[in-house]
């Protein structure tokens, strides 16, 4: 199970320090193909939602994901869960 700094840095494909839409996507596609080759292309349709609802989520608007963004989104939403899991 990699870390959520290594799956950070497998998106970051320059290496920047932040993620982009179309690094979000091909990190995404190259998961779901290596993962899921039987239902990739099934699933590759619905790439783009799932980078809109992430960077819905986590991005303050300038378009890409810095480290910092997405690990305050992580803390939010595990304390989120562990919240629902509690009650
Ligand atoms: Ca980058």
């Amino acid at each position: 199970m990699p870390s959520a700094e290594e799956l950070f840095d497998k998106a970051d494909l320059n290496g920047d320090g932040s993620i982009t839409k179309d690094e979000l996507t091909t990190a995404l596609n190259d998961d779901l193909k290596t993962n899921y080759p039987d239902e990739y292309e099934e699933y590759k349709s619905y790439i783009p939602t799932i980078v809109d609802q992430i960077f819905g989520s986590i991005d303050d608007g300038d378009g890409s994901i810095t480290m910092d963004e997405y690990k305050e989104y992580l803390a939010a939403n595990c304390t989120t869960m562990l919240y629902d899991a509690s009650n």
